[in-house]
């Protein structure tokens, strides 16, 4: 078993460095990558959140944090996007408009496309608008929704609304998702699904195309 919270406490420090090589460790060490995104990635996240919340922490730190998950995450992804297995389905992702965090987001769409969805990531700050053209466009069987902020979530319920005034909603399945998000408020905006990490949303995508 590989002790993860080294890892952890170079997310927490920011330190891009150390978080790059204790990754590369841990995967030649036969960790799951998985669980380094969880146990070492997420959890270094967790802290640098709460001590941003207490005060300790501010702006730069999260930055810092993010940066070096961002760049752990890369040396990851080859282990997470399988390659040559059949396609199960389309799915479009987004962070909606007024919020820049996309490193969940990121973490949701490498998992669904190493599980075999074709994956079509629209970044962060997306337009209610840019959802509704893409979903027009690609004819997606999945658009996944993410939301990190109390005040971006309500977005979430407006691109649903904007797919239905487009005449679209009933050609796609919506999943929304982030930490501030529930499955009662994903029933009140009227998803389909909610989902509460990257792990989660490989299995309920997967019941929501009835696989
Ligand atoms: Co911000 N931030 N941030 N931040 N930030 C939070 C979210 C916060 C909780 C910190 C805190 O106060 N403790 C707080 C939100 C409070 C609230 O609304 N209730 C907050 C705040 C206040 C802010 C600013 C307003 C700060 C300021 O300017 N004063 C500002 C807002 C900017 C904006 O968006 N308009 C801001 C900015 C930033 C940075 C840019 C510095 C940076 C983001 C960088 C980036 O993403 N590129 C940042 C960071 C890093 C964080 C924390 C520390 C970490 C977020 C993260 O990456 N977690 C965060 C505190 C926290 O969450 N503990 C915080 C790791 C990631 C893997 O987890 O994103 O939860 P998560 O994703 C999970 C699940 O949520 C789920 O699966 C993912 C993977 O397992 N999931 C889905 C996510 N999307 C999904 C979609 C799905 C399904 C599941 O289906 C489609």
């Amino acid at each position: 078993m590989v002790d993860l919270s080294p890892l952890s406490g170079a997310i927490e420090e920011g330190d891009r460095d150390r978080a790059v090589q204790l990754t590369a460790e841990g995967l030649s060490a036969g960790a799951n990558p998985q669980d380094i995104i969880i146990h070492g990635l997420q959890s270094g996240m967790g802290a640098v959140g709460e001590k941003f919340s207490s005060g300790e922490y501010f702006l730069p730190d999260m930055l810092m944090a993010a940066r070096a998950m961002k760049a752990a995450l890369e040396v990851l992804k080859p282990s997470l996007e399988k390659t040559g297995i059949p396609t199960i389905g389309k799915v479009v992702i987004g962070t909606v408009e007024g919020d820049m965090h996309d490193i969940g987001k990121n973490v949701v769409a490498t998992f669904l496309s190493g599980s075999g969805f074709e994956v079509f990531d629209l970044g962060l700050n997306v337009p209610e608008k840019k959802f509704v053209d893409e979903v027009r466009e690609k004819k997606p069987d999945i658009l996944g929704l993410s939301a990190l902020l109390t005040t971006t979530m309500p977005v979430m319920g407006r691109v649903i609304k904007g797919l239905g005034v487009a005449g679209l909603r009933s050609s796609v399945k919506v999943i929304v998702g982030g930490a501030p998000v529930t499955q009662d408020y994903a029933n009140f905006i009227g998803a389909d699904a909610y989902a509460h990490d990257g792990g989660e949303a490989i299995p309920v995508c997967k019941q929501l195309l009835g696989k």
